[in-house]
C-alpha cells in the first residue's frame, strides 16, 4: 500500500479549505494516517523545496510556505500518490480542470492551495521531513475490503 505526503498550504488554511480537502480524500477511499497543523520553518522549507533551489521563484516559495500555518498530512491507499495528484489538478490553476482542488479553488500558480508528492521517492523523502515515525498512526480500516 502506498503512502503520500499532502499539505494544505498557507492560502488553503487561511481560506478555510482544510475540511473540504480532507473530505475529498476521505470520501475517495484513502486513509488518513498522520496529520498536524504546523508552521514550516525556513530550514524545513529549504529541505522540502531543495529541488527548486536554482529556480527564480525559490525565494518566493520559501517566503510563502513559511508565511502561516500549513496542514501536513500522510495518506495511505492503493496508487494514492498518482491519484492524489489527479485530484489536486495541474500546478497552474489556470490549467487545472474543474472538479480538481486547484481547478475549483485556485487562481495563481504561486498560491495553489495544496502540495502533493509526485513520486514514491519524494513521498518517502517528504514524509520523513515532516513526520516522526511515531506521529504516523497505522490502523486497520475495516471498510477497505469494499474499496481495494
Ligand atoms: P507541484 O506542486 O504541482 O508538484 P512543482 O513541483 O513544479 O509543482 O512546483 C512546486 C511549487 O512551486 C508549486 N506548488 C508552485 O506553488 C510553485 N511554482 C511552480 N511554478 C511556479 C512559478 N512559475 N512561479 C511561482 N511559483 C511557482
Amino acid at each position: 500500500m502506498q503512502k503520500t505526503f499532502l499539505m494544505v498550504k498557507p492560502d488553503g488554511v487561511q481560506r478555510g479549505l482544510v475540511g473540504e480537502i480532507v473530505n475529498r480524500f476521505e470520501k475517495k477511499g484513502f486513509q488518513l494516517v498522520g496529520a498536524k497543523l504546523m508552521h514550516v520553518t525556513e530550514e524545513i522549507a529549504g529541505q522540502h523545496y531543495a529541488e527548486h533551489k536554482e529556480r527564480p521563484f525559490f525565494g518566493e516559495l520559501v517566503e510563502f510556505i513559511t508565511s502561516g500555518p500549513v496542514f501536513a498530512m500522510v495518506w495511505e491507499g492503493e496508487e494514492v500518490i498518482a491519484t492524489a495528484r489527479q485530484m489536486m489538478g495541474k500546478t497552474n490553476p489556470k490549467e487545472a480542470l474543474p472538479g480538481t482542488i486547484r481547478g475549483d479553488y485556485g487562481v495563481t500558480v504561486g498560491k495553489n492551495i495544496i502540495h502533493g508528492s509526485d513520486s514514491p521517492e519524494s513521498a518517502e523523502r517528504e514524509i520523513a521531513i515532516f513526520f516522526k515515525e511515531e506521529e504516523l498512526v497505522p490502523y486497520t480500516k475495516l471498510v477497505n475490503e469494499w474499496i481495494y
